[in-house]
């Protein structure tokens, strides 16, 4: 089962048919242990609309948080450590890719989401910056995770790379979070064997690409949102990024009017072109 959040409604596709909910609140929709039951009940009585492609998709976030998790890739943690020498930062990396407690990081809140076919941004004063491709979670106030979808962490990564301390800088601003294209909620668990890939093109030449599966992951999703929810409530859920395993040579940056497709099996593929943020 997929869940859309467009401009004209909410519709889920289940078995390659696509329903309207009467539901008028996406917080209250998403915010269910029971999701996947309680959706097949909802589409049961209803009739299959034939025009779902012709809806505008915005990102499956409202008013939830949306936190990401750093360094739970081997790749991810190797990267930063040589990205960071300069700076000192080469150590906090490592010793967190093997700490018990992984490291979390607020990213923006649900209503600043882009979603797919929107427009990620950049920041003007950083001269090198990343997508990260990043399989995301979706768990519900208990801390149940209901849903899966597919994340882009946008990073400055010279402003990452100067200083730790600056890192909120570098991960936090104007269209630095995308989500989309739906909300996947499968019956099961989803399996940690899905493959992630990435093609960032610049007109229409594929300048970075790469691929990646879900199990090269250290934690659990489960262990992930049981630290998010230590000491903390989250009203309508919270999605949780849950790292990036592919990472760029130092020497590519994304630029402006570039478009990032990132897909993950099962959930679909999330769409954006590259922007300016505001000065
Ligand atoms: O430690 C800095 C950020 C890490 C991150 O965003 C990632 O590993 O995906
Ligand atoms: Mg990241």
């Amino acid at each position: 089962m997929k869940l859309y959040r467009t401009k004209q409604g909410f519709y889920a596709e289940f078995q390659e048919e696509y329903f309207q909910l009467p539901c008028p609140d996406w917080d209250t929709l998403i915010n269910r242990d029971d999701l996947h039951s309680y959706l097949l009940t909802q589409i049961a009585g209803l009739v299959p609309v034939l025009d779902f492609e012709s809806k505008d998709l915005l990102a499956p976030a409202v008013s939830q948080e949306v936190w990401a998790s750093g360094v739970t890739y081997y790749r991810s943690k190797v990267a930063r450590m040589e990205e960071s020498k300069g700076a000192y930062g080469g150590m906090f990396y490592d010793k967190v890719y093997e700490a018990e407690r992984p490291e979390l990081f607020f990213k923006a809140l649900g209503y600043k989401v882009v979603g797919s076919g929107g427009t990620v941004n950049i920041r003007p004063d950083s001269i090198r910056n990343v997508p990260e491709p990043e399989w995301t979670l979706y768990a519900t106030t208990s801390g149940k995770i209901v849903g899966y979808t597919v994340g882009n962490d946008m990073s400055s990564k010279c402003i990452e790379c100067e200083n730790p301390l600056y890192m909120s800088q570098a991960k936090i601003y104007d269209g630095s979070a995308a989500l989309g294209p739906c909300l996947y909620v499968p019956a099961e668990p989803m399996a940690q064997n899905a493959v992630i890939s990435i093609e960032v093109r610049r007109s229409e030449r594929i300048v970075f690409q790469g691929i990646t599966t879900l199990d090269q992951l250290k934690r659990t999703p489960d262990e992930l949102i049981g630290w998010l929810y230590r000491a903390s409530t989250f009203r309508t859920g919270a999605f949780l990024m849950t790292g990036t395993g592919l990472v760029p040579s130092s020497d590519f940056t994304v630029e402006v009017g570039d478009t990032v497709a990132i897909s993950i099996d099962k959930i679909g593929k999330l769409t954006n072109v590259v922007g300016l943020a505001k000065a």
